[in-house]
């Protein structure tokens, strides 16, 4: 049974291309399927295609593009147009938000209106993808549910660069493009704010973010650990009585007394997973704007306690002379 231990898909089943169910004539024509490829079989479905990219398909991709072609040049131009520096230097490389003294107001394109631009067009871009995940569904007569589980973090990724900005009244409070930079900025935020670590949002998103990949081992485990019995099959597992999924649920009430159903572990996995980014921009939404440094508002709160004082007593640094 070693063919059952496989990171990759060991059985690839071969039919006649998949065309998909019928869809109305007046809809903009998918493509034929372009054949099969034996190297996606090996991580999912061999057949490649129909794609259907629609006018909100193409035109974020043509806004997403124009978002990378303003952050990349930028990037460049501020290795003076040098190509190995660009290589070199690029994971340290950042396009940054306006400085503060501009506020909401647009600033000139060299000290963050390039910035704005990019955001701009990012922005534009994940929400045409989006509508394409709503649309699409909907076209299917499927439910929506993949759509907002990608709105969860479409929020996240709003309160990040647009929604905390504003209320704060600065687009200097939004996250730079970049790699290293986005880090530097994260780490800086949590220093600002007190140790993001006493914001119990932050606290519940890391219940969900960590709950999720516990989730996901346990499910991908229980259904290759009973794949050899036809597990992985999983509409007959849920319409045909057998071995497989029931052995799975035995296993589950062995060890702990309770299992999930083929139904539930999905509900389960998508609220985990939506929770994550939820509550972590009502965390980041709340920084700042109603609570100005999380420690102290912990200890306030009893949810931290009291350091011995062997120092000065912790002032919010925002308050001290020059804290602003
Ligand atoms: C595996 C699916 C594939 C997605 C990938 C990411 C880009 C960026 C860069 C144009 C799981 C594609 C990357 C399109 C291209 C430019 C300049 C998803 C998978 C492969 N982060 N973050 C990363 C983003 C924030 C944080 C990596 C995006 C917040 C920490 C990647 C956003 C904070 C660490 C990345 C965003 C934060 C990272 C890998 C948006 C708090 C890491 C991501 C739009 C949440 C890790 C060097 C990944 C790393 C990392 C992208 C926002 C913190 C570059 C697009 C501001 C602590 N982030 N991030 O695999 O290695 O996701 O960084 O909000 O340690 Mg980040
Ligand atoms: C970023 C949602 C937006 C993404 C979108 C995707 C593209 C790519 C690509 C075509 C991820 C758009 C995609 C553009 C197209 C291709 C290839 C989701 C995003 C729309 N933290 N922390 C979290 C932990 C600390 C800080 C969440 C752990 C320190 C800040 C998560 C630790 C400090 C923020 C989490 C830790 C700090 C967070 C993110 C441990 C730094 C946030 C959840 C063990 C010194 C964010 C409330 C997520 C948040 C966040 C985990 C430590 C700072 C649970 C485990 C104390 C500023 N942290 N953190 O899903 O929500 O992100 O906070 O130390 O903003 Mg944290």
């Amino acid at each position: 049974m070693a063919g059952y231990q496989n990171i990759f898909t060991q059985i690839q089943v071969r039919g006649p291309a998949e065309q998909g169910v019928p869809i109305d004539e007046g809809m903009y024509r998918r493509s034929k399927a372009g054949g099969f490829s034996h190297l996606f079989g090996w991580l999912g479905n061999a057949q490649i295609g129909p794609i259907y990219l629609g006018w909100y398909g193409v035109a974020s991709i043509v806004c997403g593009l124009v978002a990378i072609e303003i952050i990349g040049l930028n990037m460049w131009a501020s290795v003076g147009w040098d190509p190995v520096q660009f290589v070199r230097q690029l994971f340290w490389l950042a396009l940054e938000p306006p400085p503060p003294s501009y506020g909401l107001s647009l600033p000139p394109l060299g000290e963050g209106g390039w910035w704005l631009l990019a955001g701009f067009f990012l922005t534009a871009s994940i929400l045409l993808w989006w509508w394409r995940t709503y649309t699409r569904a909907i076209a299917l007569g499927m439910g929506t549910h993949v759509a907002w589980a990608f709105a969860a973090a479409i929020w996240l990724y709003l309160v990040l660069g647009f929604i905390r900005p504003i209320l704060m009244g600065s687009w200097g409070e939004a996250v730079p493009f970049g790699i290293f930079p986005h880090l530097d900025w994260t780490a800086a935020f949590s220093i600002r704010y007190g140790n993001l670590f006493y914001n119990p949002f932050h606290a519940l998103s890391i219940v969900f973010l960590y709950g999720s990949t516990l989730l996901f081992a346990m499910h991908g485990a229980t259904i290759l650990a009973v794949s050899r019995l036809g597990g992985d099959r999983e509409i007959d597992q849920i319409i045909d009585r057998g071995t497989a999924s029931e052995r799975a649920g035995l296993f589950w009430r062995w060890t702990m007394g309770f299992n999930a159903t083929m139904e539930s572990i999905h509900r389960w996995a998508w609220w985990f997973a939506v929770l994550t980014p939820l509550t972590g921009g009502i965390g980041i939404l709340l920084t700042g704007t109603v609570v100005d440094n999380w420690y102290l508002w912990a200890v306030k709160h009893s949810f931290a306690p009291v350091y011995p004082q062997l120092w000065p007593e912790v002032v919010d640094p925002a308050l001290s002379a020059g804290g602003m």
